[in-house]
């Protein structure tokens, strides 16, 4: 017979919750959720808590992603679990694996007007892989278990439970929770050896590698797989970094040579969406290998799609021992375009303008930045040119907020990176507009002795909406901010620490002082509102 556990629902729940590798919760206090609180308090798990429930699930993201293990956030029934929605869609879009145990209005009395009572369960179940409630205070364990079995299994996603106000606060038993068995999904050989064979016998492959090479430990089997094919690696999202920017066959200025000379392009982990026009690489033929089925794509017909465990999939690439095509001359191409991509980048960093220019505020960064810092991008612009200018060396230490584009990621992201790597650098880069969603939560960094620095990119305006417009309609409206508004100062006011800096000169030391200071500290840079990212579609 099993071993059999006793408690309340929270005991429960976190008991199936330690079980599946979840380490902390990530919260904004509210009454129905007490029962979990209790049980964390009693067993000495760490309980962190926000000023905005965006930040508790982005926080669970963070954590989701860079650990590749579940992260969770528990919010208050009604307004707690409404606030979550965003955070919950980006985790859905970013396939991370979050979990969100809502609190809800007690079952026994519904209908007849609780605080705060709102059938979660239909918001939220088309931005996540599983979503109910549980009616039963014995079977809580299960549900746990069950939901994070979804939420850890190919494609990964978010997944939501509530649990209503007497259940939580009643007690039972239940089995003693196991970890939860995430299925192995095989792929189907012949279209791993046909992809396999399309890539050798290719005159110029380049290979693109996404987040869930990543998410998937597939770095290392990536890795042989290139090196055995000799295919350049381009990398986006929590892929890049999977092969450090010194290796031969890493590439990152190149991307638009290697896509205008490709004749088979490689997309792994990552979907066909509008970061990689929409998987229309001209006259290339498309590979695209994919972490389940459901991810293969409907909007255009790759030649094969291999679908199933990525490390299977890279691994059985990298055991290729059929006819290779040379590539070494397309390798040489790319290299010198990367090259020259470089050196065109190092002027832009070098830029010795006033008002500052962007793209130095990243130049001085990469003095500063340790290889295993973790970089989070929140804002416009000045995001744009963070994925531009920085080079992650390893893989999983870039945040941006993935396709579904949500700003207000930062402080919560934040959180949940430095709760992950207690001694790495963690460098929040942040437009002004962007930090107006997240930048209360500097006070749980403080109060909660969670140190991390943040650079915004202070232009006065939403940028990346300003210029779009003005050269759309030629005027612009609802896109100013307060010129010079002093970030830092609202820092200061929460207990940490920062600066002002106008002049490129004074940018070095500013950051050396940021990263040494032990507090969360804003470096508030004063950066030039005429600069605009180039790009060719500014909508966002
Ligand atoms: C929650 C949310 N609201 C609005 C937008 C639309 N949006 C995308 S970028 C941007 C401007 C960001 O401005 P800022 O953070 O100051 O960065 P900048 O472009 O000025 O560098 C806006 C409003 C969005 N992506 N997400
Ligand atoms: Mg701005």
């Amino acid at each position: 017979m099993s071993e059999r556990i006793e408690g309340h629902g929270g005991e429960l729940a976190l008991a199936a919750l330690r079980a599946a590798g979840v380490r902390e919760m990530f919260t904004l206090s509210g009454g129905h959720v007490f029962p979990l609180y209790d049980a964390a308090h009693k067993t000495g798990f760490p309980i962190y808590d926000v000023r905005h429930e965006q930040s508790a699930v982005f926080a669970a993201e963070a954590v989701a992603k860079l650990r590749r293990s579940p992260g969770l956030a528990v919010l208050t029934a009604g307004p707690g679990v409404t606030n979550g929605i965003s955070g919950l869609t980006s985790a859905l879009f970013n396939a991370s694996p979050v979990m969100v145990i809502g609190g809800r209005a007690p079952a026994m009395r519904w209908g007849s007007g609780s605080l705060q009572e709102l059938d979660h369960v239909p918001l939220v179940a088309p931005v996540t892989k599983h979503a109910s409630t549980v009616f039963n205070t014995g079977e809580i364990p299960n549900a746990v278990r069950a939901a994070l079995t979804a939420a850890l299994t190919p494609h990964r996603g978010p997944v939501f439970l509530d649990l209503p106000l007497e259940i939580v606060f009643s007690s039972d038993e239940a089995d003693a929770p196991t970890a939860p068995d995430v299925p192995v999904i095989e792929p189907d050989p012949d279209d791993v050896a046909r992809a396999a064979q399309l890539i050798a016998e290719a005159q110029h492959p380049v290979i693109i590698a996404g987040s869930d090479v990543y998410a998937s430990d597939a770095v290392a089997a990536l890795r042989e797989a290139a090196e055995t094919l000799r295919v350049p690696v381009i990398a986006n999202g929590m892929g890049r970094g999977a092969l450090p920017p010194t290796h031969p066959l890493a590439f990152a200025k190149a991307r638009r040579a290697a896509l205008r000379g490709a004749d088979v392009v490689v997309v792994i982990g990552t979907p066909l969406d509008f970061r990689l026009g929409f998987g229309d690489f001209g006259a290339a033929q498309v590979v695209h290998i994919v972490d389940a089925p459901s991810q293969r794509a409907t909007h255009v017909q790759p030649v094969v799609s291999p679908a199933g465990d990525l490390r299977l999939i890279l691994s059985a690439l990298a055991d290729y021992t059929g006819v290779r095509a040379d590539h070494e001359d397309w390798i040489a191409d790319l290299r010198t375009a990367e090259d020259a991509g470089k050196a065109r980048d190092a002027q832009e960093m070098a830029a010795d303008t006033d008002p500052i220019k962007p793209a130095r505020v990243y130049g001085e960064l990469r003095r500063v930045l340790a290889p295993d810092a973790v970089t989070i991008g929140d804002g416009g612009d000045f995001v744009s040119y963070a994925g531009r200018y920085l080079e992650p060396s390893v893989p999983g230490s870039w945040l941006d907020p993935g396709p579904y584009g949500c700003l207000g990621t930062g402080m919560g992201y934040a959180m949940g990176a430095r709760v992950t790597y207690p001694d790495r650098q963690i460098c929040v880069l942040m437009g002004d507009g962007a930090a107006g969603f997240s930048l209360m939560d500097v006070e749980s960094l403080v109060r909660q002795q969670l140190p991390v620095v943040i650079v915004v990119g202070n232009n006065g305006i939403w940028g990346l909406e300003k210029h779009p417009m003005q050269a759309m309609y030629g005027y612009d409206v609802a896109a100013d901010l307060q010129p010079g508004l002093r970030y830092d100062d609202v820092v200061r006011a929460m207990g940490g620490a920062g600066e002002t800096v106008s002049k490129a000169a004074d940018l070095g030391e500013a950051l050396e002082r940021a990263f040494s200071a032990g507090v969360p500290y804003l470096v508030n840079v004063l950066t030039d509102p005429a600069d605009a990212y180039p790009r060719s579609s500014n909508l966002a």
